[in-house]
């Protein structure tokens, strides 16, 4: 299983990568993970190997270019090896993987039929199940269709023992649902939905539990471990979350952190998540300005929704995290204002801020590519692996953004510098104070040196 791109920061454990390895071992094959990036093919570290059968690659948009390096740099080590293609890019820009000469099998959405198929019977045996969204080689491409989704319950529990044991012990991941009922303009669930339909899969609170033991007991971590719970909405089904929080609370009551959109947050379940030791909620603003939140984002969010949502949560004693982007089509400094405004409204604990990027088979970025608005990447931005899209028609300059951003964070309690101002004057520091001869120093850098100076910031882009 060969994911490509080693360099983001956080990403230790891949969910898809894990369930696909545990169908695997079911079935009597070997795994191993393999991380590479650029450095490593170029320096010749990068060492496929040669006995086995199957390469199997996953990896997200920003890494198509560096995935086609991989996969000429396994053909030429294994001719006969099958090489198959799967994962987000696969599946939301299917004709870019499928244009990959080293591919022989490209799977789009869920993965776990077709790889069963391929380890069980080979690709002539993958070719004749005739699986919809599935291409091998040789075949004709049939548009892709509605899934028949997979029964997350009766799948095995994830193979965590491939990655990084010791660093996915200090700070494990779990999806117990895949799916979101909505489809915002600049997120995969748009495409998602649209192209396979909307049905959110849950993993029955038992079975949650389960897996929670099983990851304790190959990654050994403590009582106090913080889990990441990284489903897109961990909030959509209350019924479910009082099950869940019942057994949590009883065998793990691990702190934890979770995902959730303003909409989805009520009393009862921030109280749930109190109870059951959640330590911080993640919420979605992405921006305070109502206006472009519903018409360009398509979020459909009022502000109203979202101050009650993180007073509900404050009150309940949860540290509140805001996904925020800055550079979302139509941003100026009147929309800037308006998310910090909205962001300091909410009293948020922390912000986690990021550049907007259109990402493929997203509305906007169908928008953004009939109206030629797309920015082109560098070929090195594009052989590194990190880099997404960027649209050319920004009006703000980089450095406005990232003083945007500061200022953002600046305005959060969890900010060190904040935290002790607010305890001795009792009001929030005026950070626009603090920052402006900085602003001003990138404002000049900006202009005399346009690509180099780049202030770099925590790069998400903003979910639910
Ligand atoms: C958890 C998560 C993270 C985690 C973990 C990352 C990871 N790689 O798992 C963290 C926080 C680290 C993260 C980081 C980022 N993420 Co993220 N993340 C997610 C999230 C919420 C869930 C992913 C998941 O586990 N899904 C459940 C599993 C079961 O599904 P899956 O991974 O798609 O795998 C299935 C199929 O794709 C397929 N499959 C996958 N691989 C293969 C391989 C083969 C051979 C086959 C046959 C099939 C197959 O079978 C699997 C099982 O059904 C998704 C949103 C979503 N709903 O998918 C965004 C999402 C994947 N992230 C996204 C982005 C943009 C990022 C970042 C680039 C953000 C940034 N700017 O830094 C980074 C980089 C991530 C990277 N290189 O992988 C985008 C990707 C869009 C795109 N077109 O690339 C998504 C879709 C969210 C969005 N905004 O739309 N992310
Ligand atoms: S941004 Fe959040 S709420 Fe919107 S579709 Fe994506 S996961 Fe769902």
């Amino acid at each position: 299983m060969i994911v490509p791109n080693k360099q983001i920061n956080g990403v230790i454990y891949n969910e898809g990568v894990a369930v696909l390895s545990a169908l695997a071992r079911q079935r009597g094959w070997e795994t191993e993970l393999v991380r590479t990036d650029l450095t490593d093919i170029r320096s010749g570290a990068f060492a496929p190997d040669r006995d086995a059968a199957v390469h199997a690659l996953s990896y997200a948009s920003g890494q198509h270019v560096l995935a086609g390096q991989v996969a000429r740099a396994i053909r030429a080590a294994c001719p006969r090896a099958v090489i198959i293609v799967g994962g987000i890019h696969a599946t939301v820009a299917r004709e870019e993987v499928l244009a990959l000469p080293e591919a022989d099998a490209v799977v789009s959405g869920e993965g776990e039929r077709a790889f069963c198929a391929l380890l069980e019977s080979g690709l002539e045996g993958l070719r004749r199940a005739g699986l919809p969204n599935v291409w091998v080689r040789g075949d004709e491409v049939r548009p892709l269709s509605r899934a028949d989704f997979v029964d997350v319950n009766a799948l095995p529990f994830p193979d965590r023992a491939i990655f990084d044991r010791a660093a996915l012990a200090k700070s494990p991941e779990f999806i117990f649902s895949r799916g979101c009922p909505h489809s915002c303009a600049y997120c995969a669930n748009a495409f998602l939905n649209g192209v396979f339909g909307c049905k959110i899969r849950r993993k029955s609170p038992q079975r949650a539990m389960d897996e929670i033991a099983d990851a304790r007991a190959v990654l050994g971590f403590g009582p106090e471990t913080l889990l990441t719970f990284h489903d897109d909405i961990f909030l959509t089904d209350t019924a479910w979350l009082r099950e869940f929080a019942a057994l949590y609370a009883e065998r793990f009551g691990n702190p934890f952190r979770c995902n959730t959109t303003a909409k989805a947050v009520n009393e009862e379940n921030v109280r749930l998540l109190r109870d059951m030791g959640c330590r911080e909620l993640w919420i979605g603003i992405e921006t305070g300005n109502e206006r472009i939140r519903r018409e360009v984002l398509r979020k459909n969010v009022s502000n109203e929704t979202i101050l009650r949502a993180f007073r509900l949560a404050n009150a309940a004693g949860l540290r509140t995290v805001s996904f925020m982007m800055v550079g979302i089509p139509g941003e100026d400094w009147d929309s800037l204002r308006d998310s910090m405004r909205l962001n300091r409204a909410c009293g948020v604990y922390s912000t986690s801020i990021s550049r907007f990027q259109p990402l493929p088979g997203t509305p906007i970025y169908e928008q953004a590519l009939r109206r030629d608005a797309l920015r082109q990447l560098s070929e090195e931005q594009k052989d590194l692996g990190l880099a997404l899209f960027g649209l050319k028609e920004d009006r703000l300059k980089y450095h406005e953004l990232n003083y945007a951003a500061i200022l953002a964070y600046h305005y959060s309690k969890g900010n060190a510098v904040q935290a002790w101002y607010m305890r001795l004057f009792r009001k929030p520091l005026n950070t626009r104070a603090v920052w402006e001869p900085f602003w001003r120093l990138l404002g000049v850098l900006d202009r005399l040196f346009p690509e180099r100076h780049r202030v770099v910031f925590e790069r998400r882009t903003g979910r639910s």
